[in-house]
C-alpha cells in the first residue's frame, strides 16, 4: 500500500450564517452623515465636515442640492483629484463592515468616471497595509440619477490599527466628467470574535 499524506483543512467561521446577516454593532464614523456641524452648505476645502479629513485638491461641495442628499447634507465631488476620508481605530482579524449610498447627478452624469468607496489599512506607524474595495457607481453602467448602497464586510489585516474610510472620484477613460454625491456612511464591528481560525491535520493513508 503507498501512503500518501493528505492534508486536511478546516476553515471554521465563528457565526458565519450570522454574520451575513449582521448589522454594524456601533458606528465608529463621526458624523456620518455630514449633518453634525449643522447643515450648512459650503465649499469642501473651506467647510471641513467635523471628523473627516480632505486629501487632494479639496474641490467639492458640502452640499444640500435637492434629490441628492440624506437629512440635510451629502459630499459632493467632480474631480478625481480630491477625495474626503476619516480614519478610525481598528484591531487585526476582526470583521468590519463598510456602508455608503451614492448618486450621479443626473444632468452631469458620470461617463469614464466611478464614485469609488475604499479602505485602506495602516500599521501601527501609519505604513500602509493595502486597500479593499467597498463598491463603485460605475459611471455609464448604473442607473444616473438613482442611490446606491454601496456595502462589504471585509476582514482587518494582520497588523491593522488603523482603518481609513476614504470617498473618491476615479477616473476610467478618456474625456472623464461627470459629479456625484455620498452620504450616510458607516463603519463597524459585525459579529463577534476573530474569524478564520484554521485547523489543519495531517493523517497518512
Ligand atoms: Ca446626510
Amino acid at each position: 500500500m503507498v501512503k500518501k499524506r493528505v492534508l486536511t483543512a478546516a476553515l471554521i467561521v465563528a457565526g458565519m450564517a450570522s454574520v451575513a446577516q449582521a448589522q454594524i454593532l456601533t458606528n465608529l464614523l463621526a458624523n456620518g452623515g455630514f449633518e453634525d456641524d449643522g447643515g450648512t452648505p459650503g465649499a469642501l476645502g473651506v467647510t471641513i465636515p467635523s471628523g473627516w479629513g480632505i486629501s487632494g485638491s479639496g474641490t467639492g461641495w458640502v452640499a444640500h442640492d435637492t434629490g441628492y442628499f440624506v437629512d440635510a447634507i451629502a459630499v459632493k465631488l467632480w474631480t478625481s483629484d480630491s477625495s474626503i476620508y476619516q480614519d478610525v481605530a481598528v484591531a487585526e482579524g476582526l470583521t468590519y463592515q463598510a456602508d455608503a449610498q451614492a448618486i450621479d447627478q443626473l444632468n452631469d452624469p458620470l461617463v469614464n468616471r466611478d464614485v469609488l468607496i475604499k479602505v485602506e489599512w495602516f500599521d501601527s506607524g501609519m505604513g500602509s497595509l493595502g486597500v479593499d474595495e467597498v463598491g463603485r457607481v460605475i459611471g455609464g453602467t448604473d442607473a444616473s440619477g438613482a442611490w446606491k448602497n454601496l456595502t462589504a464586510q471585509l476582514v482587518s489585516p494582520a497588523g491593522a490599527e488603523t482603518a481609513r474610510i476614504i470617498y473618491q472620484l476615479v477616473d476610467t477613460g478618456a474625456d472623464p466628467r461627470g459629479a456625484a454625491y455620498a452620504d450616510e456612511f458607516s463603519f463597524g464591528r459585525v459579529g463577534s470574535g476573530k474569524v478564520g481560525l484554521r485547523l489543519f491535520s495531517i493523517r497518512n493513508e
